[in-house]
């Protein structure tokens, strides 16, 4: 199995050393060697709730008291954790390819720009952020405990977090931002993801320029432990925890 993920490896690094420009899709395994639990554990609950009943705009009206119960055990959760050596490796890379690396992430818990990564897009939002339903105020309160109802100190409107639920469309100029770069990628990492949420998911097919929406189709290197939804449109897999294999890439890459 070792010389299966070397050659991966290898392969991933001689992809990577003739890219110009690449574009990142993170999920929640990037940060599960972190002890941020993923999503689809098992039993299909998400911290023992029904993903209806926490992660949709009528699960919010229907019960706003359930659903920042939920969101700030997160938020006390993600205040516990740091960063593994999967998100520093990926701030790395950053730092070599510069403004030619865009990190698109589906995770809200910040650890990609904890790592030091800086070209983050958020495209599911942030456990860091809260948006008032009155006036649309937008803030970053850190992961300091928010009361059970919070309001907003503007309008004392309910707040939400800031936060992408299901049903509810990305952030427009995030999800354009993410989609160019994923277009423009010659290589796209995907890591961590089972790959199953859309549109985040549509950026696999759009980096391979599905339908000849690109000339040259970038190349895609899937990181998970397992192969996923994404594996068939992968030209690499690379097996293993990413905290692990994406250090070895950096090694590969003399970063
Ligand atoms: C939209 C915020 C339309 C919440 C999230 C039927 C009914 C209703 C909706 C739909 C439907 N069919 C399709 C849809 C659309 C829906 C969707 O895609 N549903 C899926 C589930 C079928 N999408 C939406 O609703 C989106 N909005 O479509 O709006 C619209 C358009 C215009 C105008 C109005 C409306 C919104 C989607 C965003 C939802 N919000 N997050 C929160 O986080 O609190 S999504 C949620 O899932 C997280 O963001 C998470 O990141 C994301 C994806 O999960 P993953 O990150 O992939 O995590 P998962 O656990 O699944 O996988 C972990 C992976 O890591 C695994 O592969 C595992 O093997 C691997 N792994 C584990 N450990 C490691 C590892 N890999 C490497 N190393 C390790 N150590
Ligand atoms: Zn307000």
């Amino acid at each position: 199995m070792a010389d299966e993920l070397d050659t991966a490896l290898d392969r991933a690094a001689e992809l990577l050393r003739s890219a110009r420009s690449i574009a990142v899709l993170t999920g929640a395994g990037v940060s599960a060697e972190s002890g941020v639990p993923t999503f689809r554990a098992s039993d299909g609950l998400w911290e023992g709730h029904r993903i209806e009943d926490v992660a949709t705009p009528f699960a919010f009206q229907r019960n706003p008291r359930l659903v920042w119960q939920f969101y700030n055990a997160r938020r006390a959760n993600v205040g516990t954790v740091k960063p593994n050596p999967g998100h520093h490796a990926l701030a790395k890379m950053e730092g070599r390819w510069g403004e030619n690396f865009t990190l698109v992430t589906q995770n809200v818990d910040g650890l990609h720009r904890a790592a030091g990564s800086r070209n983050v897009l958020e495209v599911h939002g942030s456990l860091y952020r809260t948006r008032c339903t009155g006036c649309d105020e937008i803030a970053d309160r850190g992961l300091e405990p928010l009361g059970e109802l919070p309001t907003c100190p503007a309008c004392s409107a309910l707040l939400r977090p800031d936060i992408v639920w299901f049903h509810e469309p990305l952030p427009e100029d995030v999800w354009e931002a993410a989609a160019l770069a994923a277009h423009r990628a010659d290589v796209l990492l995907v890591v961590g993801t089972s790959a199953v949420v859309y549109p985040a998911a549509n950026l696999i097919p759009i980096a391979r320029g599905v339908g000849g929406a690109k000339p040259e189709p970038g190349k895609v290197i899937e990181f998970n432990l397992t192969p996923t939804e994404a594996s068939e449109l992968a030209d690499v897999g690379v097996y293993g925890p990413s905290g692990q294999t994406l250090p070895r890439l950096c090694e590969r890459l003399g970063l």
